[in-house]
């Protein structure tokens, strides 16, 4: 706690006012700048900055082509080692990242260390899997000949990365694509370009050459489309909205000269299963943290909790008296559990979703204290619904439901669940193994949380991702994230010919 507050007291000490723009060599944008506001007091101007033209777009492509070959060409071992040396120096930055994700995007201080942490861990282990995989692998064959199966970068890699982990996710995909060969254009999400602008500094001054990551503020609709519509793009890797995943995937279908891939990690209607064998306080606790961390906005954050009838009224009272205690407000103070949702079009959904909900019973609703007039707050909420069909989208918020279900419709509710499309997060509160078997079994779903909370998947640890609307993956932090980064090469040589070519046979070390 002492560490916390000392870090909390670096954190407030960050003022700086922050820019972005683009960083594209031999290009210069004369769009206007725009304010960046504080989530948490929209009075409060935290920086600015400007969005990429189109010119500039074009020089971003020009510069990520001519880049790729000499930074493909580098052995992987030299790539990881920078994405290395830039985990250690993010890690000496912690606070002045922490604050970043603080003021730009509202994330509570605990949620900024986990932030940084995730980060430093994606930089590490995308570096670690390169070293591990990116060596030239010999295949057995017929005496006479030599087979070598190597991966190498797949050309210019887009990163689209989200608000909601503005500096883990948007480094988990930078150092994916450029740990793998790729040269990257990374396009973060429009309201958080300050920390990504930050890191890719950071980046550069690590030692990844400028043509090689460049940076391209700008909106979804001009800068974003201009990337993937252009052939000259081999693969984007995108976190966010189901509906951008899609625009994207049809984007990179629709160019003649060339496929592309898409990687992508989409939304989820994520719920959490509890059967009368559970306990009910590790139920609410569990709960209330997968549902209102980081104020609801992770994709991986628990929407709607089943809970079986015979105590059913003991968690839904024990879940209002918790959520009487949650603190919500300035996203700075060590005593806050519940920050500022991300910005104004957040809110209304939210507070579209409340009216949508208005002749269901609710639960409970957070207080929000008085200076959260000036952010953008949504109290957290839980209603009671009839079924999970009930919801229409995701909700991307601290929005919690609750819908009972008796012990003969285990079964229906994992279909009501998977009917939903849906398929990222699940929890399991239950002490019984039979039942718990049964849901893991049949879930369409990518994470399985047993009697724990739902969020907060560790690098190389809990691989994270979904299926159907929820992702196309590979799970990132897992070991099959990085090849799909990669194009594979097979290198079958005749060692009995003239001149044998023995030589060759390191090809890609
Ligand atoms: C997301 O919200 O986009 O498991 C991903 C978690 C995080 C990933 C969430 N590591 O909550």
């Amino acid at each position: 706690d002492d560490d916390l507050r000392t870090l909390a007291a670096a954190i407030a000490a960050e003022t700086a006012q922050w820019q972005a723009a683009p960083l594209v060599p031999g290009a210069t944008t004369a769009a206007a700048w725009a304010d960046v506001t504080d989530p948490a007091d929209r009075r409060r101007v935290v920086g600015r900055w400007q969005a990429a033209d189109a010119a500039t777009v074009e020089r971003a492509l020009a510069n990520a082509v001519a880049a790729q070959p000499a930074w493909n060409a580098t052995p992987a071992a030299s790539r990881a080692a920078i994405l290395e040396h830039a985990a250690d120096v993010m890690e000496q930055q912690m606070p002045k990242f922490i604050a970043m994700c603080t003021r730009e995007a509202g994330k509570t201080v605990v949620d900024g260390v986990a932030e940084v942490r995730e980060a430093v861990d994606f930089l590490r282990y995308y570096a670690g899997e390169a070293r591990r995989q990116f060596g030239a692998q010999a295949l057995p064959g017929p005496t006479g000949e030599s087979n070598v199966l190597q991966l190498e970068g797949r050309g210019v890699f887009v990163c689209i990365s989200p608000w909601n982990f503005p500096l883990a996710i948007f480094c988990g995909q930078v150092a994916a694509a450029l740990a793998a060969g790729n040269s990257v254009i990374a396009k973060p999400a429009e309201q958080t370009n300050l920390v990504a602008h930050a890191a890719v500094k950071l980046l550069h001054e690590a030692g990844i050459p400028e043509t090689v990551l460049q940076l391209l503020p700008g909106d979804g609709a001009s800068v974003g489309a201009a990337l993937t519509s252009d052939p000259r793009v081999a693969g984007v890797a995108f976190t966010g909205s189901t509906a951008t995943a899609r625009a994207i995937n049809r984007a990179l279908a629709a160019r003649d000269a060339s496929i592309g891939v898409l990687i992508a990690e989409t939304g989820g209607q994520n719920a959490l299963i509890a059967d009368s064998s559970s306990l009910p306080e590790q139920v609410v606790k569990d709960a209330i943290g997968s549902a209102f961390t980081s104020a609801g906005q992770r994709c991986s954050a628990a929407r709607v909790l089943f809970v079986q009838d015979d105590i059913a009224d003991k968690v839904v009272d024990m879940l209002a008296g918790a959520m009487a205690e949650l603190v919500v407000g300035d996203p700075g103070q060590l005593s806050t559990d519940v920050g500022p949702v991300i910005d104004a079009d957040a809110l209304g959904l939210l507070e579209d979703h409340a009216g949508e909900m208005a002749g269901c019973r609710l639960v409970a609703q957070a207080a929000l204290p008085d200076e959260a007039a000036h952010g953008t707050f949504f109290a957290p909420r839980a209603w009671e619904i009839d079924s999970i069909g009930r919801l229409e989208r995701e909700n991307f918020g601290p929005a919690l439901h609750v819908v009972r279900w008796k012990a003969s419709e285990l079964d229906q509710v994992v279909d009501a669940i998977n009917a939903t499309g849906f398929g990222l997060t699940l929890g399991i509160h239950s002490r019984i193994d039979e039942t718990v078997e049964r849901i893991v079994s049949r879930a369409k779903v990518g994470n399985i949380y047993v009697n724990r909370n739902q969020i907060g998947a560790v690098v190389g640890v809990q691989p994270f991702g979904g299926q159907g609307l929820s992702g196309t993956g590979p799970k990132a932090g897992g070991p099959h994230y990085l090849p799909r980064f990669a194009t594979e090469k097979t290198v079958t040589i005749n060692t009995t010919a003239a001149g044998g070519n023995a030589s060759l046979l390191t090809l890609g070390d």
